[in-house]
């Protein structure tokens, strides 16, 4: 018998098919206006105090209790076997080919991961992280965006950039800090971000996008109401459940409800924040309680079934425009089925037959594959073609990357002032007369423009 109910930790999966977004109570337009005078009528059956001007008054003293209430459903549409669990629903809202594009994506980047975090383990990069296990929750969740949506990513989405157009080279260039990369090799490797594609530049702190996104979303809100012929706009914010524990999240989450941001809110929740558990994280229904509390219209999806997860986003996001604008957040449920970067080793704090077992039970891309071959529109040939080619177009962007001029050595000091500084042109001709009297302790020749790189000129 197939399995219907998979213990993500903290909630459980049911056969709901209906993406059914749990929507804040249906508050009166007097009650939503900031000035309305609250005031209590005679006989009123609910409390009208300002802060809670939809309660019902009770004499049974009661406390409410997380742990006795259902924790959120858990949408999906694909079981393990990927399968449609309910055939009643209308079939998925997808053509064949946008199909086979999002389980190329998904494979491209786990393809990339391997290699890379193999390289990260002969030296050749300083850093890496996969995404392995949660390809399906930024791949499906990009495939529901538009392209001009802006984005703030966490680190473990390269699936977004994946899907908006980013290249191996593009990726390359970040990874090996080469002249390319937009950052010029400033941030860690996977900080990766792109003015082109829309998407603002992943930072380390954690959490830090999320407030950005909040405050962007209220500028894309201005500039739908001001250009309302102009294709409509959401922000699209990503992170995971551990930096959900961070206060900007609160903020975040607040501002966006109070303001009606339209802004989706994706929270992966893979069950880590490094070595922390979910069960030591919280106590709570997961990250989707939070999300009704702040009266914010919420999901909870299972982010192994990306055809799931590109339905809710879809959905999520028509509802984030409607009415001028709200915030919506979606928990989707996954397992970090890797090490959470190149410096951790998760066999220290978790059972390596835990991990085997959700390799072997679930994976977002073996999920897909089953129901695209079930369809027959993917066999073996295909597999093996697209994993070799994949293969081949990351190894050739890794050798040029490798073999790439690193950015110019001014890039050490530049873009920090309009105009250099004096205490900068001082430093430059410092590090300069060092250079040039040490010639066989530096090799130049690998930055951009060698010596001549060092000009620190206004650009
Ligand atoms: C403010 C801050 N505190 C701590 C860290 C160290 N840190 C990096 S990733 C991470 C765990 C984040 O977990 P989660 O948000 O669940 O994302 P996941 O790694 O599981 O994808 C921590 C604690 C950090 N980068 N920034
Ligand atoms: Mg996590």
């Amino acid at each position: 018998m197939a399995m219907n109910r998979t213990l993500f930790r903290g909630s459980v999966v049911t056969n709901h098919v209906v993406a059914r977004i749990t929507s804040r109570p249906n508050l009166c337009t007097r009650c939503q206006q900031r000035w309305s005078s609250v005031s209590q009528r005679p006989g009123s059956d609910r409390v009208q105090f300002p802060g809670a001007v939809n309660s019902k008054f009770t004499t049974g003293l009661k406390f409410q209790r997380a742990s006795e209430d259902d924790a959120m459903p858990t949408y999906r549409i694909l079981d393990q076997e990927g399968r449609i669990v309910d055939g009643a629903q209308q079939p998925p809202d997808i053509t064949d080919s946008e199909a086979i594009r999002l389980y190329k994506d998904m494979v491209n980047v786990s393809v990339m991961d391997v290699i890379m975090f193999d390289a990260q383990r002969q030296g050749r990069v300083s850093f890496y992280m996969v995404s392995a296990g949660e390809e399906g929750i930024a791949v499906g969740s990009a495939s529901a965006l538009s392209l001009s949506d802006p984005i703030f990513a966490q680190y473990r989405e390269t699936g977004l950039f994946q899907y908006r157009g980013f290249t191996h080279d593009d990726f390359m260039a970040q990874l090996f800090a080469t002249k390319d990369d937009p950052g010029l090799g400033r941030n860690m490797p996977v900080h990766y971000g792109s003015k082109k594609l829309n998407m603002h530049t992943i930072s380390s702190p954690l959490a830090t996008q999320i407030p950005h996104a909040a405050g962007a979303a209220y500028a894309v809100k201005m500039q739908n109401m001001q250009n309302p012929m102009d294709e409509q706009r959401v922000v699209a914010c990503y992170f995971g459940e551990g930096a959900a524990s961070e206060g900007d999240f609160h903020a975040a989450l607040n501002i966006a409800a109070t303001r009606s941001c339209p802004v989706l809110f994706v929270c992966r929740n893979n069950g880590f924040a490094i070595s922390t558990p979910t069960l030591e994280q919280y106590r709570g229904d997961g990250i989707a309680s939070r999300g009704v509390g702040y009266g914010i219209d919420t999901i909870r999806v299972d982010g192994n079934d990306i055809l799931a997860v590109r339905e809710v986003t879809r959905q999520a996001r028509e509802l984030a425009l409607k009415d001028g604008g709200r915030p919506v957040l979606i928990e989707a449920m996954s397992y970090r089925v890797s090490h959470h970067s190149t410096s951790d080793d998760s066999f220290a704090y978790r059972a390596k037959v835990e991990v085997e077992d959700w390799k072997r039970r679930d994976n977002p891309i073996t999920r897909l594959r089953k129901w695209m071959e079930a369809k027959g529109i993917w066999d073996d040939e295909k597999e093996r073609n697209l994993r070799a080619d994949a293969r081949k177009s990351v190894l050739t962007a890794y050798r040029k990357a490798e073999n790439e001029k690193k950015p110019p050595l001014s890039s050490l000091m530049s873009d920090v002032y309009a105009e250099p500084t004096e205490e900068q042109k001082e430093q430059m001709a410092k590090l300069r007369s060092h250079l040039e009297k040490y010639p066989d302790e530096y090799d130049v020749s690998e930055f951009e423009g060698g010596m001549e790189g060092l000009t620190l000129e206004k650009k």
